[in-house]
């Protein structure tokens, strides 16, 4: 099975550094953390490959290429979301598409094949337990636990290409005990705070591409 993992680009705002980036010769300030994490929960045997597009291009032939283009997204990304789906249904490859902005507004989005929202470590095995057992995956995965974060692989972080990146980015813990009103974090994860395990967080370097 061949995945390809799409990341969409950011508009122009604060976050996206853009224009202070240039200055110490890098392309994007972190990586998308949660599709590598992703790609370590899918089976080993299969091709993944990673395309941020706030550090390169998408190549139609890495569409044609993939069995699933899987996508994750912030409402921020919208419009570059949009683009990618056009291609994809183009090229007639099928969508699946998980992360806050699915996970939030996956009504919206009546072209994608499938989500498997909210946390994948719960949705996730659902989704590959039909696949395996060759009945048509369901339209929609979601769930309203939350996930044991001791369970979480550590994520494939040699799909990146860490020199386009400022910083590398690590996961620790998950939820929030507050409520601020301008923030989505309890509402997508929780108000109880979990913790990985320092052997789940901690990256072996050995593993970035350089
Ligand atoms: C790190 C982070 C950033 C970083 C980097 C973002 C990046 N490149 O990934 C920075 C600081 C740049 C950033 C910026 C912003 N962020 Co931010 N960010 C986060 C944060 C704290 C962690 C995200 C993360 O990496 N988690 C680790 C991974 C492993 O978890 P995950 O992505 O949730 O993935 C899990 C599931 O969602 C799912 N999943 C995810 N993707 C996919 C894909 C598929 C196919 C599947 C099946 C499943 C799946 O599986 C994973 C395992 O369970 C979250 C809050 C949070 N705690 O989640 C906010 C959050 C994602 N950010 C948010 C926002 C609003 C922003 C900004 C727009 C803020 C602003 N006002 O400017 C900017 C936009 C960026 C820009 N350039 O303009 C919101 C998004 C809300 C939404 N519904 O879209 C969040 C939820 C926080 C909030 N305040 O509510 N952010």
């Amino acid at each position: 099975m061949n995945i390809l993992l799409v990341y969409p680009k950011y508009p122009e705002s604060f976050w996206s550094f853009t224009h202070v980036l240039r200055f110490i010769s890098k392309k994007a300030a972190v990586p998308p953390l949660g599709l590598v994490t992703i790609s370590a929960m899918l089976p080993p045997t299969w091709n993944k490959k990673l395309v941020d597009l706030n550090v390169t291009s998408l190549q139609i032939s890495d569409i044609i290429w993939a069995d699933y283009v899987f996508i994750s997204a912030m409402y921020i990304q919208k419009e570059s979301v949009n683009k990618i789906l056009e291609e994809c249904i183009k090229n007639k490859v099928k969508v699946v598409a998980g992360g806050p902005l699915f996970t939030q507004e996956y009504n919206n989005y009546s072209q994608i094949d499938h989500f498997v929202l909210n946390e994948a470590e719960i949705t996730m095995p659902l989704f590959l337990h039909d696949l395996a057992s060759g009945k048509p995956p369901q339209r929609i995965y979601k769930t309203s636990e939350y996930a044991d974060m001791t369970t979480t692989p550590v994520p494939d972080y040699h799909l990146l290409s860490a020199k386009d990146y400022a910083f590398m980015n690590i996961q620790v813990s998950r939820g929030c005990p507050y409520s601020c009103d301008f923030c989505e974090i309890t509402a997508l994860l929780g108000h109880k705070v979990r913790m990985k395990t320092p052997s789940k967080s901690l990256t072996n370097s050995r593993r970035f591409t350089t």
